[in-house]
């Protein structure tokens, strides 16, 4: 028995398309996938605000309150809660440049359009959450954008999301790069510092993406644990990555089990979840899967952070102490190693 919630969204299972090769599995409907997700364990749902209501850019606010209003009906009848809702601005031809830094005006009017109506289907959706994962927000060229007046500029965008609502929180989820080449925001530590900025820093946090901190160079663990120092690790993400190439999204602990090990760790140590926060889940199936393995690496991922979460409720701490106090690192090393290979 695990003692977290967990989340997923609509685009975990997808068709397969990479940047070099088309699609190589069928679409799923929506409905069919919210519902496999309960059946699989999921009791949270993550939405781009596209996922919620498609087609949002040719309808009103009202009539995008009004499908979101129907999205919570279906939700409610399948024992479903939204988590967050995230604006899709990295997929849209007025954005292409990043859309709350973009250079162009009327294209940051359009980004923070679409951040207040996302904060609008959060609403309707019972959520307080807004993610802002800055995809486009840095640079392709260095000097196409003046970094300075860009973080002013996304400062500026994210006060008028807290003052929109005074109840929305705002995740950041950073990442160094992909699809652009060089973040204004790629860690948490910059997002921590950000919100300081900001009119509310109460009401702007983070989420942790394990592949993104690996892609930052950086120990997931580590970085999980900055934002508990602060209070302010509201979401994660949790994946595996092979070093630094794109972005992978791989099942949770494939690649690194001691550090998956250590991020499950930190999170239990300190409460993370006590105050209602998900355990998401933001992995991929890999390319060369059948449509019948379309839900395999999140059934894997699952059952990896329940046996994971085993081992860390068995860790001796005891024992570990006792170890710290006699300076002797190697046991401890030992000691996991055996833990994490059955031997303890
Ligand atoms: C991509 C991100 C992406 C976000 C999601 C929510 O690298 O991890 O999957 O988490 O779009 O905003
Ligand atoms: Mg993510």
């Amino acid at each position: 028995m695990s003692m977290f919630k967990f989340s997923v969204g609509p685009w975990n299972v997808h068709e397969g398309a990479d940047a070099f090769g088309p699609e190589v599995r069928s679409s799923i409907s929506f409905d069919q996938k919210l519902r496999k997700f309960k059946e699989i364990g999921f009791t949270g749902i993550q939405f781009h605000d596209d996922d919620a209501v498609p087609d949002m850019n040719e309808l009103s606010e009202d009539q995008i309150k009004s499908r979101a209003r129907e999205l919570k009906q279906f939700l409610d009848e399948q024992g479903l809660e939204a988590e967050f809702v995230a604006p899709r601005l990295w997929m849209d031809a007025r954005t292409i440049d990043g859309g709350f830094t973009s250079n162009s005006s009327a294209d940051r009017e359009f980004a923070i359009w679409r951040a207040l109506r996302s904060i609008d289907i959060a609403k309707e959706l019972g959520s307080d959450r807004l993610v802002l994962w800055l995809a486009r927000e840095g640079t392709l060229c260095s000097e196409s954008k003046d970094p300075v007046l860009s973080l002013h500029r996304l400062r500026e965008a994210i006060n008028i999301m807290l003052a929109y609502d005074p109840q929305i929180r705002i995740l950041i989820e950073p990442k160094p790069n992909e699809p652009i080449d060089r973040s204004f925001v790629p860690t948490v530590g910059h997002v921590l510092g950000f919100a300081n900025g900001t009119q509310d820093p109460s009401r702007v946090g983070a989420l942790l993406e394990s592949a993104h901190a690996v892609l930052a160079g950086l120990e997931p663990s580590l970085e999980m644990a900055f934002c508990l120092a602060h209070g302010k690790l509201w979401g994660v993400h949790l994946n595996d990555q092979n070093g630094l190439r794109y972005d992978q999204d791989k099942s949770f602990g494939v690649e690194n089990i001691r550090s998956a090990f250590n991020q499950l760790k930190v999170l239990i140590d300190h409460g993370y979840g006590s105050n209602g926060e998900y355990i998401g889940l933001d992995v991929k199936a890999m390319r060369t899967q059948s449509a019948a393995m379309s839900y395999a690496h999140l059934e894997n991922s699952l059952r990896i952070v329940k046996l994971i979460e085993s081992k860390v409720r068995r860790f001796d701490k005891d024992l570990v102490l006792k170890y710290q106090d006699a300076r002797n690192y190697e046991a401890i090393e030992m000691y996991v190693m055996e833990l994490l290979l059955g031997e303890q």
